[in-house]
């Protein structure tokens, strides 16, 4: 019996996730969208696709959520995005009310599903779906470490000229300005990369401009394209959390998580190792952090706790 995946948003990342689980044969595919036309539209247009890239999986167009219930993985990127010169918070009270909506139609007819929430500012409006939904908290994720930390690698491979395959890093904390891109941790070809530093291969200054470039990495592609953000790259990563979940690949992967004490903090999410398998978040990994990782960290949970209180402001029942 093939798995069920429904998609809510058949947007720019919606329909980029319908496309690449399709090529991939995850599951069954629902996209959802309150424009029924988009989500019917590119459901039909990549199952037309079916004959070229011979992938055999059922994909439904709809704006109605009997047609998602009993999924097994619910991937929501229903929203707004950024305009050029917007921060994602700006986005908090339209996708507050959007996600509301969205935790209503799925509470009910989908009570089983690993839900991945995409929709910014995210760690907040993941926060916010579980709070709604009241679906366990161990399966409703949150997806911004894993593109953080894609950026994260690829600037750096363009920079040492070194195979992506070959780095190993991560970015924790809330997907803001105050992400912690972990250095001290971060290996290139199985060497720690301030060893590097240390040994004049790579410049600690060139490391910081990285790291910035990493933290604005979502602003960098909103002002080249002009309207509308990035969605490759985050529909690549929601399909690895999905990927992770349905194959019970047991993966460490950087995701908002719901923290309970871990890392000193209290009923909240925010992004930290998590192990994904087939009862969904079933680890945060607790990694041990420098001082001044500690320091960083405390700054963007801080920052997460903000933005939540202002949530609550529009909200009161949060
Ligand atoms: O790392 C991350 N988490 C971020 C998230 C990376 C990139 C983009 N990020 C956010 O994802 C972005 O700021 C937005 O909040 C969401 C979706 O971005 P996308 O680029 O896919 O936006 P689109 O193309 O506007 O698609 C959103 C769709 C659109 O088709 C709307 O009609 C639909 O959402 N929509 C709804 N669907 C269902 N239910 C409701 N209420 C609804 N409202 C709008």
């Amino acid at each position: 019996m093939r798995k069920k995946i429904t998609l809510i948003g058949a947007g720019q990342i919606g329909g980029t996730l319908a496309h690449l689980i399709a090529l991939k044969e995850l599951g069954d595919v629902v996209l959802f969208d309150v424009a029924a036309g988009i989500a019917k539209g590119k459901a039909l247009d990549i199952a037309q696709s079916s004959p070229i890239n011979k992938f055999n999986i059922n994909l439904l167009g709809t704006d109605n959520y009997e047609d998602t219930k009993n999924s097994d993985v619910i991937i929501i990127t229903a929203g707004v995005p950024r305009k050029p010169g917007m921060t994602r918070d700006d986005l908090l009270g339209i996708n507050l009310k959007i996600i509301k909506q969205v935790a209503n139609g799925i509470r009910k007819t989908s009570p089983n599903a690993f839900v991945i929430c995409i929709t910014n500012p995210l760690d907040v409006i993941v926060m916010a779906l579980q709070k709604y939904s009241g679906l366990p908290k161990n399966k409703v994720i949150g997806m911004a470490g894993i593109l953080d930390s894609s950026r994260f690698i690829y600037f750096l491979s363009q920079e040492l000229k070194v195979p992506v395959q070959k780095i190993k890093s991560f970015v924790l904390g809330g997907h803001g300005d105050t992400m912690v891109a972990m250095l001290e941790s971060t290996e290139i070809d199985g060497k720690k990369i301030l060893d590097l530093v240390k040994e004049g291969k790579v410049k600690q200054q060139k490391l910081n401009e990285i790291v910035d470039r990493t933290k604005s990495g979502g602003a960098e592609i909103v002002k080249l394209l002009g309207n509308g953000s990035a969605f490759y790259a985050p529909a690549a990563s929601g399909v690895e959390m999905a990927e992770s979940y349905l194959k019970d690949l047991k993966k460490q992967l950087p995701c908002a998580a719901y923290l309970n004490g871990e890392y000193g903090t209290k009923d909240l999410y925010a992004g930290v190792p998590v192990i994904i398998g087939s009862s969904g978040v079933e680890k945060v990994v607790e990694i041990k952090l420098s001082n001044q990782e500690k320091e960083n960290f405390k700054k963007s949970i801080d920052a997460v706790k903000e933005l939540f209180n202002a949530a609550k402001k529009i909200d009161p029942s949060l």
